[in-house]
């Protein structure tokens, strides 16, 4: 009797802790999927679209962006006028171009009315940044991203000489939200006040940290990793259920 009633409750044990595996590896996948989902709000982070003559300074910048500040241009990788040497981002296509000569001048583009944001959540932003040297250009710079009332720069990007292209690197910052709409901005910054700088911005991401799939630099879960913490789960489960043996 007394070893019926033990062995009712040890397969009990183990019936509970299948379930509770199991839960755990759907929980698993689920924040996996959930990584992969970009702001909803936010458009066009790739700057492709734009109908502008891109072998020029043609003050315009492409669909779903708004030009805050000067006139920064959508160029692509071919823009080669006034000396500049640029090349196509792992994302490709057109990008923006922004001059910063602070503090008289200053380009700048923004999205506002972004949505659907959770107050006190963490938001990846990523992009990949260039700078190049025309024929205008005088110094080093930095791109300045403000999303709601916060600000981060990206590192300084240091002036190549005349024919040569720096980029493209990749940026990641992490921003948490204060308000369940905010704008966002991006600013072309020089490293000098009074002397002018020219980059190139693409490849932009906004949404949760470790769902851009094209940043080189982000642990995203790939299936083999969520397979390998399956395994290591149900091995888990098979040694507690020899112990219990
Ligand atoms: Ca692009």
């Amino acid at each position: 009797m007394v070893l019926n009633r033990e062995r009712v409750l040890i397969t009990r044990r183990l019936k509970m802790k299948k379930s509770l595996i199991i839960s755990g590896m759907f929980l698993l996948v689920c924040s996996a999927n959930a990584h992969a989902d970009l702001l909803d709000a936010f458009a066009n982070g790739g700057f492709e679209g734009g109908t502008m003559n891109t072998n020029s300074f043609n003050s315009k910048v492409p669909p779903g962006w708004t030009i805050t500040g000067g006139t920064p241009d959508t160029f692509n990788g071919d823009t080669d006028f006034a000396g500049f040497t640029w090349d196509y981002s792992s994302t490709g296509g057109q990008f923006l171009h922004g001059i910063g000569w602070q503090p008289g001048y200053t380009e700048s583009a923004l999205q506002i009315g972004l949505g659907g944001l959770v107050i006190g959540q963490q938001y990846e932003i990523s992009f990949e940044q260039a700078i190049s040297r025309s024929t205008y250009s005088e110094t080093s710079g930095y791109w300045q991203i403000k999303f709601g009332g916060e600000s981060q720069n990206s590192t300084v990007m240091s002036i190549p000489a005349f024919g040569e292209f720096k980029g493209w690197e990749w940026q990641t910052m992490i921003f948490t939200a204060t308000a369940e709409t905010q704008t966002l901005e991006v600013i072309a910054m020089s490293i000098t006040d009074g002397l002018r700088t020219d980059l190139g911005i693409d490849s932009f991401y906004l949404g949760s940290p470790g769902g851009n799939p094209n940043n080189p630099n982000n642990p995203v879960p790939e299936p083999t990793t969520l397979l390998l913490i399956s395994l290591g789960l149900l091995s888990l489960a098979g040694v507690s259920k020899k112990k219990q043996r």
